[in-house]
C-alpha cells in the first residue's frame, strides 16, 4: 500500500478523508488541514477546518451542517445572546469543550500540531490529522470596500460581498508543518476543498509549493467543481466574482504548475480533452459524496487508480 497525504479544508475535503479513513491503514494515511480560517473569538482558539476533520473521522459531526458536533445543545450561546454578546459565529456546548482544551493545551505550551493529537486522542482518532503549519497563517477576504476577516465574511456576512482578492497574513514566520515529511508520501491528494481559501493558505508555505511544483507527477487533484457548480460552499461564487469561467478546467489551470493528474466528475467528461492539453492525465468518478458509500466509494476508486500505477 502506497503512503497518502491528503491535503485537505473543511467540510467537502472532510468528506473523501473519511472515504480514505475507511479504505486504507492509518499508518498510510495523513492529513494536512488548512488553519487559515482560524481565529481568536471570546479568548478562545478555534481551528474550524481541523474540528471539521476531527469530528468527521470520528462519526462526531453534524451531517446536516458539515460543521460542529453531532446530538449538540446550545446553552452556553442562548445564555451569552441574553448578556447581549455577539452570537453570529454559534459555538455549540459539546463543541465549546474543545475550543477550551485547546487553547489551555496551548496556552500551556503545546504547539498546535500537540494539542490536535491530544483533541484526537480523546476521539479514538490515531495521530493522522495535523495542521498545514504550528505558525499562525490568517486568511483575509478582500472586497470592494473593505478587507474582511475569513470569518466575519464567511459566517458574519453568509460569504455575500464580491471577492476582488486574497491575503495571507503571518506568512513570513509561517513553515509548512515539519512534522510531515513530504519525502515519505507516494501520493499528494489535493481534497475537492476551496483552491482559494482552503489549500491555497498551504500554497503559500514555500517548502509545500516548492515540494509540489517538483514532484508534481504525485499531485492529484480532485475537482471540487462539478457540471459547473461547487460541490460544497463558496468555491463557484468565488470564480465568477474573480472572472473565471466556472468550470474544472478553471480548477485545473488554477493548479497546473502543482499536478499532472486531475480527478473530474463523469458529468465533465467532454472536459477530458482540454484537460489532456493542459498537461493532466484525466480520471472520471462521481464525486458527489452524499452518503458514507460515495465517500467511500471515491476513495476506493482513486486508491485502486493510483495503487495501479
Ligand atoms: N459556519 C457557519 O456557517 N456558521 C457558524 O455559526 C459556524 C460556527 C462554527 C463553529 C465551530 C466550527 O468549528 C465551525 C463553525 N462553522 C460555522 C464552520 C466554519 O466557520 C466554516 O465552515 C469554515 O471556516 C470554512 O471551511
Amino acid at each position: 500500500m502506497k503512503n497518502y497525504l491528503l491535503l485537505c479544508g473543511g467540510v467537502g475535503g472532510a468528506k473523501l478523508a473519511l472515504g480514505f479513513k475507511n479504505s486504507i491503514d492509518a499508518d498510510n494515511l495523513t492529513i494536512a488541514v488548512n488553519t487559515g480560517d482560524d481565529f481568536i473569538h471570546l479568548d478562545l482558539k478555534i481551528c474550524p477546518d481541523l474540528d471539521t476533520v476531527m469530528y468527521t473521522l470520528a462519526g462526531e459531526s453534524d451531517l446536516s451542517k458539515g460543521w460542529g458536533r453531532k446530538d449538540e445543545s446550545w446553552n452556553m450561546l442562548s445564555a451569552l445572546g441574553a448578556m447581549k454578546r455577539e452570537t453570529w459565529f454559534q459555538l455549540g456546548d459539546k463543541d465549546l469543550a474543545t475550543h477550551i482544551q485547546r487553547t489551555n493545551l496551548i496556552k500551556s505550551g503545546q504547539s498546535l500540531t500537540q494539542a490536535t493529537h491530544n483533541l484526537c486522542e480523546s476521539f479514538n482518532l490515531p495521530k493522522y490529522i495535523f495542521p498545514m503549519s504550528n505558525q499562525p497563517v490568517e486568511t483575509y477576504i478582500q472586497t470592494k470596500n473593505r478587507l474582511l476577516s475569513f470569518q466575519e465574511y464567511f459566517v458574519k456576512l453568509k460569504c455575500e460581498p464580491p471577492v476582488t482578492d486574497f491575503v495571507f497574513k503571518g506568512l513570513d514566520k509561517a513553515e509548512f508543518n515539519k512534522d510531515i515529511d513530504l519525502s515519505t508520501y507516494d501520493e499528494i491528494i489535493v481534497c475537492p476543498s476551496n483552491p482559494y481559501v482552503s489549500i491555497n493558505p498551504m500554497l503559500q508555505l514555500s517548502s509545500l509549493k516548492n515540494y509540489l511544483q517538483d514532484f508534481s507527477e504525485k499531485v492529484s487533484v480532485i475537482s471540487p467543481i462539478v457540471n459547473a457548480q461547487s460541490l460544497k460552499g463558496p468555491t463557484a461564487k468565488m470564480m465568477n466574482e474573480l472572472g473565471y469561467e466556472v468550470s474544472v478546467i478553471t480548477i485545473a489551470k488554477f493548479y497546473k504548475n502543482y499536478s499532472k493528474r486531475i480527478f473530474i466528475d463523469s458529468s465533465d467528461l467532454n472536459e477530458s480533452s482540454e484537460l489532456n492539453e493542459l498537461g493532466y492525465e484525466v480520471h472520471n468518478n462521481n464525486l458527489i459524496m452524499n452518503s458514507t458509500n460515495s465517500k467511500n466509494a471515491l476513495a476506493k476508486a482513486i486508491i485502486h487508480q493510483l495503487e495501479s500505477k
